[in-house]
């Protein structure tokens, strides 16, 4: 089958999702700012979700340990971006998506590692309990532990998608009698972290295109990509005018003060708390915690749990 026909039946496939093919060039353009490229880039982005989606097809085994399953529902409740991503990666094993069950399913995963050995991405949502042998998290009798042993070493890649597989997450916090940690702490394997909880799919999808591209990543001290978590949440923040004008207000003691529409009295952790939410936002460009009126509260730092509690005090 010739290139174009491929890339033709491409475009048919995500007209069929409700995807067009000028909403797709849309979000290669969002996906282009995410990546903090300049928009004549875009062509390029396009060229490798196409032929990603046309004659790639990258394999991924998606991992799901303790968790919410927000992850997940962040990108599938972003349907566009959803329906993008899965028709430019091929998921071999995904318990939330996939029609299998059962034995049918091991089997999946066991073939997909077989398979796509060395070559598949390892997407992984959710903490690793690492004490008592890891006994404390288990699918299909089997810990987490041992599944992310055997299973992640043998991927091309690793993503840890979410602040649970990047840190621990919600599992790891205080008292934690599980001992959960995230993936690179429980099994000492390099993992690229795109945390928060949930993660915005916008910042996935640009570190899957990268990969794709074999662009190098450049990640920060926590191994979070830098294109996305350079910048505080405050630096990009449309309330930080508010911010300046409160500690303003605070100085002279103006009535407007109990007005002002920062929410760092609120308890708001933005100046304390890099991602890209003000300018990537959630569905579809919608909107962001901030936004919404709700004050961030860390959540793609590590630990947030403990060290941004308790929420809604000033820090
Ligand atoms: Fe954790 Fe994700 Fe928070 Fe939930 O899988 S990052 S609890 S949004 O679902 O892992
Ligand atoms: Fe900063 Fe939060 Fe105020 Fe925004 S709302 S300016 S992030 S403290
Ligand atoms: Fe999380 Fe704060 Fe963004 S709570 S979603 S990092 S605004």
């Amino acid at each position: 089958m010739g290139k174009k026909h491929e890339t033709q039946l491409f475009y048919e496939r995500l007209e069929k999702k409700g995807v067009s093919r000028r909403e797709f060039l849309k979000y290669c353009t969002a996906l282009t700012v995410t990546m903090g490229l300049t928009a004549s880039s875009t062509g390029q982005v396009v060229k490798a979700i196409e032929n990603a989606g046309t004659t790639l097809r990258l394999p991924v085994v998606w991992l799901h340990f303790a968790e919410c399953t927000g992850c997940s529902e962040a990108f599938l409740r972003t349907p566009n971006v959803g329906a993008i991503i899965l028709e430019t990666i091929s998921v071999e094993y995904h318990e939330t998506i996939m029609a299998a069950a059962g034995h049918q399913a091991e089997k999946s995963l066991h073939d997909a590692v077989e398979k796509y050995d060395g070559k598949f991405v390892c997407i992984v949502e959710g903490a690793i309990a690492t004490r008592y042998n890891g006994a404390y998290g288990k699918v299909a009798n089997r810990t987490f532990l041992d599944m992310a042993q055997s299973i992640v070493p043998r991927a091309a890649a690793v993503i840890s998608l979410g602040s649970c597989a990047s840190y621990g997450g919600l599992p790891a916090a205080a008292p934690n009698p599980g001992g959960y940690k995230g993936v690179q702490d429980a099994i000492g394997v390099a993992t690229i972290n795109i945390p928060g909880c949930p993660p915005n799919p916008l910042n996935l999808f640009s570190t899957i295109v990268k990969h794709l591209n074999k662009e190098e990543i450049p990640l920060d001290g926590q191994g979070r990509p830098l294109f996305a978590y350079a910048d505080t949440v405050h630096d990009h923040c449309p309330r930080l005018v508010h911010f300046e004008h409160d500690k303003y207000v605070e100085e002279f003691g103006s009535k407007e003060a109990e007005m002002g529409y920062c929410l760092y009295k609120m308890g708001c952790r933005g100046p304390e708390t890099y991602n890209n939410c003000p300018t990537a936002k959630f569905n579809d460009g919608t909107s962001f915690p901030i936004q919404a009126g709700h004050p961030c509260i860390g959540c793609s730092e590590p630990g947030f749990w403990d060290s941004m509690t308790p929420f809604y005090e000033e820090s």
